[in-house]
């Protein structure tokens, strides 16, 4: 039976960059996630029979939200849902799963690499049909619709059993749970040398991936160790924890800190990877060097060609706006379209449906491509195995020949987290508002060229989104830029991205921070950051 609830609408479910975030009590507020879920359907059309995926990384609250979802799924008229075991699905493999079964589309149930438990985070995000996240369009429809919801439709069934693998009817549905990880790990073996990298790793070639107590875990116990052959031990923290064991699985140099100093220690593997909490972001690691998420997305694109889905080459690369300027040298040099989107993988599905780029990737440990609609983390750390695997050399020197042959892109960023967010709006506006005087400007050793705040024309569909992030480029080809977190749930995170291209052979070894020094000062005099926000010094430099 099916039962309609009466509901008042919630001022802030708003989604960010990636899906609606909001901390556990939030969303355990009555009625506030069905609010949610009930927006979504009703921003969207002609699902009557269709298929819903429903899957999540596996953090506090998912069993309960996942129950929730499937009545409310049946009671809104799908025909049948489909469910990783446990409840679980890393964010590709849900894309992959959408694709893979004509779904209508999918909920991802994630907030991804913030913290997990009772007072931790939660999120919920749509994907549509082509398995990526849902476009502004839709987004800004579910916003709208939750501002006047009065009302959702569940059906009164009991609790599904997701454990256990099979398929079963309730409220008129079909509800298949199925094994999370074979149909991705099938699609990563008709990608990648399988053979080659098996071979790399007999003759003795050490990884360590950190699955960071996250979803990843059981994918990487199958690819890595099961079907690749790896030592059972260089895959660790790999049981997924409601609460990620206390951490935050986030991939990054912060609280990836075991892994970066076990790699940059005496006896270090080969080569060292982490990803996050629902699996799509990815930390590359080599014996004493660190490869920024910018550099690997241009390592990938030059190399790809050596993986088998890649042989014939690349249509084109995208990067957010805020990645560094690295692969655009690489699309130079091949000879196809770089573009340029704002942060949010979102931004890179127009452009992969219509076969206007190839790879893409993010400064946010973010890379993927168009085999699914998703940033893939298992995926970077397979095509960097398996572009190892052929080169036969190790990440230092592939990471050191690209920069003698391309030059280096020195970048980091900078994090100012759980700022007030009257403060992080103030300190956005004072420097926006001068933008148009800042060309010409010097400060300490740089010249400002130009600034301005980025605006994306989506060259497939003609959408227009303002107000991406402030661009500050220097004379020299270095930029700052600034820019508001749409993925935290306290208060706001202020977001500095410096960029340095250094051509010059003789000047590729500095220590990034020194090397990006002039732009930290520059970064510090234009927005009076250290007065404004009361810090002394960001929260988090990767
Ligand atoms: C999400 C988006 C990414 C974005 C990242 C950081 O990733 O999918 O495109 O780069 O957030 O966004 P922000 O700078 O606004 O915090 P994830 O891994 O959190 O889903």
């Amino acid at each position: 039976m099916n039962r309609t609830v009466s509901v008042t609408p919630f001022p802030d479910q708003k989604p960010g960059t990636s899906g609606l975030r909001k901390k556990v009590p939030v969303f355990q507020t009555p009625g506030y996630t069905e609010a949610f879920i009930q927006s979504i359907f009703d921003s969207l059309d002609g699902f009557e029979g269709e298929s819903l995926v429903i899957g999540g990384d596996g953090r506090f609250y998912n069993r309960e939200v996942i129950q929730t979802a499937i009545r409310m799924a049946a009671a809104n008229g799908f025909g049948r849902v489909l469910v990783g075991q446990g409840g679980i699905l890393s964010t590709p493999a849900a894309s992959h799963l959408i694709r893979k079964k004509e779904a209508f589309g999918g909920l991802i149930l994630s907030a991804s690499h913030n913290p997990g438990g009772p007072t931790e985070d939660f999120g919920i995000k749509y994907n549509i049909a082509n398995g990526g996240p849902a476009p502004e369009k839709i987004t800004e429809a579910i916003h709208a619709r939750s501002q006047v919801i009065d009302q959702y439709k569940i059906a009164d069934f009991g609790e599904v059993d997701l454990d256990q693998i099979g398929v079963s009817e309730a409220g008129g549905m079909t509800i298949e749970v199925v094994d999370p990880v074979a149909d991705y790990a099938e699609l990563m073996e008709t990608l990648f040398d399988f053979d080659a990298i098996r071979a790399l790793l007999k003759d003795g070639f050490n990884i360590a991936f950190d699955a960071m107590h996250a979803v990843t875990g059981p994918y990487a116990s199958e690819i890595l160790v099961q079907r690749l052959g790896a030592d059972r031990a260089s895959v660790f923290n790999a049981t997924p924890l409601e609460d990620f064991g206390g951490h935050h699985p986030d991939p990054n140099l912060v609280h990836a800190k075991a892994l970066y100093d076990l790699m940059m220690g005496p006896g270090a593997p080969d080569f060292g990877a982490a990803s996050d909490g629902d699996g799509d972001r990815n930390l590359i690691i080599g014996k004493g060097i660190f490869v920024t998420p910018s550099d690997s997305l241009a390592l990938l694109a030059a190399n790809a060609h050596l993986a088998p889905g890649y042989k014939d080459g690349l249509k084109g690369i995208a990067r957010s706006m805020p990645t560094s300027g690295a692969a655009d040298r690489v699309a130079a040099k091949l000879g196809v379209e770089m573009h340029e989107t704002p942060t949010g993988w979102k931004f890179f599905g127009n452009l992969l449906d219509a076969g206007r780029c190839t790879i893409c990737g993010e400064e946010s440990a973010g890379t993927g491509s168009d085999h699914v609609r998703e940033k893939d983390g298992l995926w970077a750390v397979l095509l960097w195995l398996n572009i190892l695997a052929v080169r036969r050399q190790s990440v230092a020197e592939i990471v050191q020949e690209h920069w003698a042959e391309y030059g280096r892109t020195y970048y980091s960023r900078h994090d100012y987290e759980a700022i007030e967010t009257d403060t992080a709006h103030a300190l956005m506006q004072a420097l926006e508002e001068k933008l148009d005087r800042l060309p010409g400007l010097e400060t300490g050793s740089l010249t400002i060229e130009k600034a301005d705040s980025f605006t994306y024309h989506d060259p497939i569909d003609q959408s227009v989104s303002h107000n991406q992030g402030l661009r500050i480029f220097f004379e020299g080809g270095s930029r700052l830029v600034f820019r508001l977190s749409g993925t935290g749930t306290s208060g706001a995170t202020l977001r500095i991205y410096m960029e340095r291209y250094e051509p010059d052979p003789a000047h590729l070894g500095e220590e990034t921070q020194d090397a990006l020094r002039p732009l930290i000062d520059a970064a510090e005099a234009l927005a009076d950051i250290r007065k404004r926000t009361g810090r002394e010094a960001p929260s988090v430099i990767t």
